[in-house]
């Protein structure tokens, strides 16, 4: 396959979309008790009627306080929760018994606009290998810069963490706009990194940048998962493309049938959930000196564009981080994908079908405008959902919300 060549995306699924229309019936019926919002959506309409189901009360407490800037979260053995800063660099641990430490402070760390420490992900057998790695802006010797994720090893204590080397580098970067960057395993134990586009026009679709898009890599070499749709291409960053066509993608969330979805930042219109397909084409292509007056998905490209599961319609709410809401207490929310937003400053609960058609949106009270912007949505033990506040200055907290 020629990988300068938009492919068609073959994966596509049957969906088809009819435009963007709102689905405010739906959307009321399905959030009579949680502040549900219309929304507009870029999916098709639901293909049968989803009866009113109660939504579950929420309660909301503080789990950690005092941060600035908690970008992303993680959750090992023994109630260990990570979480990383965005501007301080550092990646904390708090144990089961609420002891907090500095495990890792990342070396020669570049923040800039958007781009700092991002993402945290844990290797899915980190009880036996303790590995876990990073994604951050950094800076090289020469004062050049790019994104990069890191791949660590901690002690056994937890309590400390070293640099067992980079694993991807060369992400491309300007000024820190649109740096990405979330880390997320897929089923299959291939390392999902999602990317900005660097606001930089010809990154999104250009399968020889490794920026808007969604790569995926081998977590022991970061070599190029061997299930990746241009595994033979000649050029080394071609081959850990998994997806393309991405403005900024800021969540990913990997749902219970093993497929992995992704949450981005449109323009001034249209942030998108999306079902990531392999070799799929995103449909984001701004024009000449970036200009973003073109769609987030724009059908109208060489090729075959998937459309979003979800877009907000005008304006943006800037979602972010999202999560698969696990654990019976959630009631008619179980399943649902718990998605933050940081302009809006609310949590939207979106509930798909297992084909993946939207079925309604709830805007829960109790997380709407009460603690500022929300950056990262985590589960973490015993179907407590955890969210990460973005609003710097000290005042940061990661939020622990319960349901039932
Ligand atoms: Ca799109
Ligand atoms: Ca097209």
């Amino acid at each position: 396959m020629n990988p300068t060549t938009p492919i068609s995306a073959g994966t596509r699924t049957g969906t088809v979309s009819t435009g963007r229309r709102r689905a405010t019936k739906l959307a009321l019926a399905v959030g009579l008790l949680a502040g549900a919002l219309p929304v507009t959506s870029g999916a098709a309409a639901p293909s049968s009627r989803v009866a009113p189901a109660a939504a579950p009360t929420l309660s909301v407490t503080t789990a950690v306080s005092g941060l600035d800037h908690p970008w992303d979260i993680a959750f090992g053995p023994h109630g260990r929760m990570f979480w990383t800063q965005r501007e301080r660099g550092s990646v904390m641990v708090r144990d089961g018994r609420g002891t907090r430490t500095l495990v890792a402070r990342v070396p020669h760390l570049w923040v800039s606009g958007e781009t700092g420490l991002m993402g945290i992900a844990l290797h899915p057998n980190f009880s036996s290998n303790r590995r876990f790695y990073t994604c951050n802006g950094h800076t090289e010797p020469d004062g050049s810069h790019d994104v990069r994720v890191i791949a660590w090893r901690a002690n056994d204590a937890v309590t400390s963490a070293s640099r067992i080397r980079p694993l991807v580098t060369g992400i491309e970067v300007s000024s820190g706009r649109h740096g990405g960057c979330r880390l997320r395993f897929g089923s299959g134990g291939g390392l999902f990194i999602g990317t900005g586009d660097a606001a930089l026009t010809g990154n999104s679709r250009n399968l020889r940048s490794l920026g808007g898009k969604v790569l995926r890599v081998d977590p022991l070499t970061g070599a190029p998962h061997p299930g990746n749709p241009f595994v033979r291409s000649s050029n080394r960053k071609t081959r850990l493309i998994l997806t393309y066509g991405h403005r900024n993608i800021q969540g990913l969330a990997l749902r219970a049938d093993g497929i992995m979805w992704s949450v981005e930042h449109g323009p001034d219109r249209d942030d998108e959930v999306n079902i990531l397909r392999k070799g799929g084409d995103y449909g984001w292509e701004p024009g000449p000196g970036y200009d973003e007056s073109v769609p987030m998905t724009d059908n109208s490209l060489s090729g075959v564009q998937i459309d979003a599961r979800w877009s907000s319609g005008f304006p943006t709410v800037a979602t972010s981080g999202a999560a698969w809401l696990r654990g019976n207490r959630w009631d008619s929310w179980e399943g649902a994908l718990a998605v933050a937003a940081l302009k809006d400053q609310s949590l939207r609960i979106m509930r798909f079908n297992a084909a993946g058609i939207l079925v309604g949106v709830a805007r829960p009270g109790a997380l709407a405008g009460t603690y500022g912007r929300l950056r990262a949505a985590q589960m973490g033990p015993n179907g407590v959902l955890y969210l990460t506040t973005d609003n710097g200055s000290g005042q940061d907290r990661i939020l622990a919300v319960r349901a039932g």
